[in-house]
């Protein structure tokens, strides 16, 4: 790879660039500038510094003609994009400098930046960690997604209650994006289908929108490459701006149709880990696809003839079942408009998708009602028939008088109203299926999917998360990577994260961890400065930072970690300080709008946090604080300041996680469950600095599967009763606590009561370990040691050899 020394600019040079951007672009001066116009000007100023970076990628990657990614995603979440490309750019220090020189607070234009929330959680992030270590490991990529006009909704709390306000994060302007109107493309949506011989078909369209790309640079970190992320924007044709209506008086009317194209690209729907089955979200699935689509088949034939190369050229990811109607879409367009046969398309199809998929909750799989593609995509659902019909007979083939599996793998379910399966579409399709991390993938073979893998597999690939160092360390944690850097000579690591390996003897330098322990120390003084602001709790900078950072939903069981803290209140209140320590319970996340369940729970949570901060008796001891909207913006803030990782879903429903990935790579230890990469974590950290407790996956789903009578939990433990009375009647009682009581006593869909004891005795161990601060400094320097297995730069490779079969190309030096 290349290596890239970046810092060519000076203060001065940086100085004057700012106010010719100031000038040019804002029309104004440093004197009458607001602080938008600087923030503005300065970014400006940034993204200058890697265009010329961008271009020799595009030149390099045009003269070697290489097979590219293109990573389809409806969902990223970028994080802020102004901290990262100064790093990037290396222009870090002299912007800071310029900014300075010209008497204004670059914290001040800093806080400006707005984070552009493109998605909801997991699965969003984790396409954003791919795409910068693709490009710091000089792999020609593209990623793809939607500009939603409105991102993921800011979280506000209402009595505790979450409340949700749009997030128009564009409202002053994106300046990291280009727009490009002249690559736009025309998407059809309803209409009908004429036969045309053969398998061929002509489908008329009923009405058609425009896509409007724009992009924004992803650079690599250390090395030239600059690769994009091309988001689409719905955008009306303007003959459907009806100006007779217009004339007529009838405003709403005449603008109708242009309304109704923009809204495909208005809103990211803020839902994870369910399905949603509404026509606006298809209609947004079919927007991205086939936008991209066209663009990727535009910039394949910029260097290539014919359809026979495709295939070599291209390879697209589907994170997840969101884009899977490309697989139709493709053969569609081979198939149709460009008169190949049947077989050869699907040949193609078949060798350009790979499927990766991030959830073990059946909910979470996507189907669509036949009904609904038939109005709004008419020859697709022509073309799935087709290709379920074809891949039947091979199933029939190999498993004769086998009506079951044909039915279980069919990507029609019937029975009822039929609805196609997403997910089987896309394991036909592809010509790999993976899960994010060992256990996952496992499952899904003997679960999900279980009669695909028994019939191909070959195809069955895991490739465990992983997570940037550069936006978790570097941009996150200047402190600790300072440190790190000191220690390991220089900033390489960053790009070689199993260099963290030589920190292990320094877990044994008292002088470092001492050092260790300062910069965690100012982390949390900084997280306690940010919990009083936004959420009125005063933190001890001093307390254990336990955190738990990621969506509310129930598998993932916050409601154990409220329950521990119920639990640490009733001690203390009664003077027993059995497992208590002076700690900080920090939750951060946010719960699907429609989602009600989750919801108690964060007014459960916010309740707790209300009477446990108040009371005096035990505040010296616990604090809560529920800290609102998070994001990645918020994660930067927390994640350094952590001390233990939460990660205690129900075992064999996590698919991996990755904030446990982030927390350990910043020096928290983790105490969980074996499930998702948790598993792997704790044998790459070793048994001493995870904290294990609760059922396995197997155990789990046998005790599911049986008879499971919750109420037995509660009435044998009594700090358990104790906890749960105290919801009900007692101090913590809320809206909605006996819904969410009653169904814990009779249900208790994710075993929270049968883990409940040894989560409890779990704690008590980390609150013995964290009063040997030496001990623990040691096992948290370990555990980042231990770590650099986690950094998405290996992702990248695996994806690279075991799927993609990608190679490198490095644009030339600066
Ligand atoms: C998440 C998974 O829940 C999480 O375990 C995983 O780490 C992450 O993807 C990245 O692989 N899933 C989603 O975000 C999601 O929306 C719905 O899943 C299918």
């Amino acid at each position: 790879m290349t290596q890239v020394s970046h810092v060519r600019a000076t203060p001065t040079e940086i100085e004057f660039e700012l106010l010719g951007n100031l000038a040019r672009a804002r029309g104004t001066t440093v004197e009458s500038a607001s602080a938008q116009d600087l923030y503005q000007a300065l970014a400006l100023t940034v993204r200058d510094h890697l265009i010329d970076r961008y271009i020799r990628t595009t030149k390099a990657h045009y003269e070697a003609n290489p097979r590219f990614v293109y990573y389809l995603s409806a969902e990223y979440m970028l994080g802020r994009q102004l901290g990262q490309n100064l790093l990037y750019s290396g222009t870090a220090d002299v912007a800071r400098s310029a900014l300075e020189a010209l008497g204004v607070d670059p914290a001040e234009v800093a806080a400006l930046d707005v984070e552009p929330g493109l998605g909801n959680g997991g699965l969003g992030r984790l396409a954003a960690c791919l795409l910068d270590a693709l490009a710091t490991s000089d792999i020609p990529a593209v990623g793809y997604g939607i500009r939603y006009d409105f991102g993921i909704f800011k979280q506000e709390f209402r009595g505790g209650a979450q409340a949700e306000r749009p997030d128009d994060w564009a409202y002053y302007g994106n300046p990291w994006e280009f727009r490009a109107p002249d690559d736009q493309q025309h998407i059809g949506f309803y209409g009908s289908t004429e036969p045309a011989g053969g398998n061929r078909a002509v489908w008329t369209p009923g009405e058609t929108v425009l896509g409007e790309p724009s992009h924004m640079l992803v650079p690599g970190y250390g090395t030239g490459t600059v690769n994009i992320i091309r988001l689409w924007r719905a955008r009306s044709a303007p003959e459907s701006f009806d100006l007779s209506q217009f004339g007529a008086g009838r405003y709403g009317e005449a603008v109708e149709a242009m309304v109704r194209s923009g809204t495909i690209s208005a809103v990211l729907y803020p839902d994870d880990s369910t399905e949603l089955g509404r026509e606006l979200r298809l209609k947004q699935q079919y927007f991205l696809v086939a936008c991209s689509l066209r663009d990727i088949i535009r910039r394949y034939r910029l260097r290539n003839d014919g359809w026979d190369a495709f295939a070599d050229k291209v390879v697209i990811q589907l994170n997840d079942t969101h884009p899977v109607i490309a697989i139709p879409e493709l053969m569609r367009i081979l198939v149709d408009e460009e008169g190949l046969a049947w077989e050869q398309a699907w040949s193609i199809t078949r060798r350009v998708f790979a499927y990766t998929c991030h959830t073990l909750l059946p909910e979470a799989l996507e189907t669509w009602p036949v009904g609904l593609l038939r109005r709004l995509l008419p020859r697709h659902l022509e073309i799935i028939y087709l290709i379920n019909h074809v891949f039947l007979q091979e199933v029939a083939a190999l498993y004769p008088g086998d009506a079951d599996r044909l039915r279980r793998l069919s990507i029609i379910e019937e029975g009822g109203e039929q609805r196609v399966r997403m997910a089987h579409l896309a394991v036909v399709g592809s010509f790999a299926v993976n899960g994010v991390a060992a256990l996952h993938s496992r499952l899904l073979t003997e679960t999900t999917l279980r009669a695909f893998a028994e019939m191909m597999p070959r195809q069955f690939h895991n490739v465990t998360n992983g997570i940037s160092p550069r936006r978790f360390l570097l941009v996150a944690n200047p402190g600790l990577t300072r440190l790190i850097s000191a220690r390991l000579g220089g900033t390489d690591w960053l790009r070689d994260l199993d260099r963290l390996a030589e920190l292990e003897a320094a877990a044994g330098d008292p002088d470092f961890r001492a050092r260790w322990r300062a910069v965690k120390r100012r982390n949390r003084q900084d997280l306690a400065a940010h919990a009083l602001s936004e959420a009125g709790v005063s933190l001890d900078p001093d307390a254990l930072c336990d955190v738990m950072i990621k969506r509310f939903h129930e598998y993932k069981r916050q409601l154990l970690r409220v329950l521990h803290v119920i639990v640490l209140y009733h001690r203390i209140k009664r003077g027993d300080l059995t497992g208590v320590v002076r700690r900080s319970v920090v939750f951060g996340g946010k719960a699907a709008p429609g989602y009600h369940a989750a919801k108690r729970v964060m007014l459960l949570a916010n309740t707790v946090a209300e009477v446990v901060n108040a009371d005096p008796d035990v505040a010296p001891y616990l604090k809560v604080a529920f800290l609102p909207d998070y994001n990645v913006t918020r994660a930067e803030l927390i994640i350094p300041a952590a001390d233990l990782s939460e990660q205690i879903s129900l075992a064999g429903k996590e698919a991996s996680g990755t904030s446990n990935m982030k927390l350990a790579l910043n020096g928290a230890l983790t105490i969980g469950t074996l499930d998702g990469a948790n598993v792997e974590i704790r044998d790459r950290v070793g048994a001493d600095n995870f904290f294990l407790f609760g059922m396995d996956a197997t155990e789990a789903a046998a005790l599911r599967a049986g008879p499971y009578n919750p109420r037995t939990y509660y009435e044998l433990d009594e700090e358990l009763r104790a906890a749960i009375d105290a919801v009900v009647g007692g101090p913590f009682a809320c809206e909605g606590a006996d819904l969410l009581v009653g169904e814990l006593l009779t249900r208790d869909e994710y075993l929270t009561l049968a883990d409940f004891r040894a989560y409890v005795d779990c704690q008590d161990r980390v609150a013995e370990a964290w009063r040997d601060q030496e001990e623990w400094t040691r096992r948290s320097i370990r555990n980042v040691a231990r770590s650099g297995f986690f950094s998405s730069d290996r992702t990248v490779q695996d994806y690279c050899r075991d799927i993609w079969r990608v190679e490198p190309v490095p644009p030339g030096r600066d």
